[in-house]
């Protein structure tokens, strides 16, 4: 953060955040918006821009729904694991259950990044572990910023371009529909 800048919201520009969002339960477009509503009243914190509905076949065990992805940018003040709090605190408000790993789930909100921290704690990964490899995050991801380099990985265009082959598509716009 600059110590030459002068306001709240030059400080909060200059900390950006994705959030990786994810649902294959009890209506995954409504489960998804309802998140990201929540995602815009976070406290410390601003929506910039949320990418389209994707769908996406399961990662993990292949015995569950499809999913519905989407990447949000926010800006906050919020530090990584306050937001990391929050995070868990919609999810648990959205009636999460966890089940088996990589299991069904009526919402999933992963930090994806935050600024271009890179940390390895046993509470928080940054960047999200996974998510270089995961077509369903990056391409939402590119959609909003596809010139990012993601820390400790490289480019986003080409870890996207390596995933070219695996499918995530956007929703068509009437399933986008509330
Ligand atoms: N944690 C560490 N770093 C982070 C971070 N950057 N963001 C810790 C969020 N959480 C982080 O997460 C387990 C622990 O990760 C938390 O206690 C937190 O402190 P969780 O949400 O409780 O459990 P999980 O999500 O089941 O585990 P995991 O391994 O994080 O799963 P993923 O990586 O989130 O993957 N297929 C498709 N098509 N689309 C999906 O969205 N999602 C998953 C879940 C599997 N298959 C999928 C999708
Ligand atoms: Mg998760």
């Amino acid at each position: 953060m600059s110590s030459a800048s002068s306001g709240l919201s030059a400080d909060l520009s200059s900390l950006r955040a994705y959030i990786g969002l994810g649902s294959n339960l009890d209506d995954p477009v409504a489960q998804v918006k309802h998140a990201i509503a929540a995602l815009a009243g976070l406290p410390q914190s601003r929506l910039l821009r949320q990418s389209r509905l994707y769908a996406s076949p399961p990662l993990g065990p292949l015995d569950q729904p499809d999913y519905v992805n989407a990447v949000v940018e926010l800006e906050t003040s919020l530090t990584p694991v306050q937001l990391l709090v929050a995070l868990q605190g919609i999810e648990q408000a959205q009636g999460r259950v966890r089940t088996r790993h990589w299991g069904e789930r009526i919402i999933d909100l992963d930090l994806l990044l935050y600024a271009d921290l890179q940390m390895d704690s046993a509470a928080l990964q940054l960047p999200h572990p996974g998510m270089a490899t995961r077509a369903f995050v990056l391409r939402p991801l590119a959609e909003l910023s596809p010139d990012l380099t993601i820390p400790g990985q490289g480019d986003l265009s080409v870890l996207l371009a390596a995933r070219a082959a695996d499918r995530c598509d956007p929703l068509k716009q009437e399933q986008e529909i509330a």
